[in-house]
């Protein structure tokens, strides 16, 4: 199969939960760096001037969360029926809600609102808590869907910033558990070059 390309600048940051669903599934994919060039090269190329870029082909993609539909759609990680999709797409959008206001806090108020935001994650994630208790410890019950990647990564760069976040949570806790020790998982983010690429565009994390 022709490996996708992930057009992004060399950070995890909002690309991290495709390059997760990539390597988990085995679906070859090869990074493209485009800080060179950037804006000029790039940003008129670009549907919202915008990266991540996900190229399939002939077929260019923007926006994460349509990135993530698509891989789901095309390798079977969108659930059985529509209503699993729709709970899939749901707990998605919950988790891009959450992505939103760490984001917020990192490029714009970081140092004076950082224990706040601690302080408030309790109140977050008791509702992904509840959710993922509901079905069994996963988005769907024996199936791995595209939102699991990005829960994890959520739920990932949540313990980086507070390592004792998931204490009280322990269906979270299991969930991000089990996915970082799948084999593929654990070898990607075994690697130097993985563990030096920066979470985030200004070092903050
Ligand atoms: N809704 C979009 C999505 O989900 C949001 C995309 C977005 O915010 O895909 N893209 C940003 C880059 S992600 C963008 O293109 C934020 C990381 C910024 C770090 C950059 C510096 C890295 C240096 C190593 N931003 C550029 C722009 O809008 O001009």
């Amino acid at each position: 199969m022709k490996a996708y390309k992930l057009v992004y600048f060399p950070i995890k940051g909002r690309i991290e939960p495709i390059r997760l669903l990539l390597v988990d599934n085995n679906l070859p994919y090869e990074d493209v760096n485009c800080s060179s060039g950037w804006p000029d090269s790039w940003k008129p190329k670009l549907a919202f001037g915008q990266v991540p870029q996900l190229i399939d082909g002939d077929f260019e993609l923007v926006q994460s969360n349509t990135m993530l539909r698509y891989l789901g759609r095309k390798h079977d990680l969108y659930g059985g029926d529509v209503k699993e999709g729709a709970v899939i797409d749901m707990i998605n959008d919950g988790v891009e809600d959450y992505r939103l206001a760490y984001v917020k806090l990192i490029y714009q108020n970081y140092d004076a609102g950082k224990e706040e935001f601690i302080a408030g994650l309790p109140a977050k994630f008791q509702y992904l808590e509840k959710l993922l208790k509901a079905s069994s410890g996963a988005i769907i019950k024996g199936k791995k869907t595209y939102a699991d990647y990005n829960l994890f990564d959520l739920l990932d760069i949540h313990l980086l910033l507070a390592p004792s976040c998931l204490d009280s949570f322990p269906t979270l806790k299991a969930f991000h558990e089990e996915i970082a020790n799948r084999p593929n998982i654990k070898k990607y983010r075994s690697t130097d070059e993985w563990k030096k690429l920066p979470v985030n565009g200004n070092g903050k994390q």
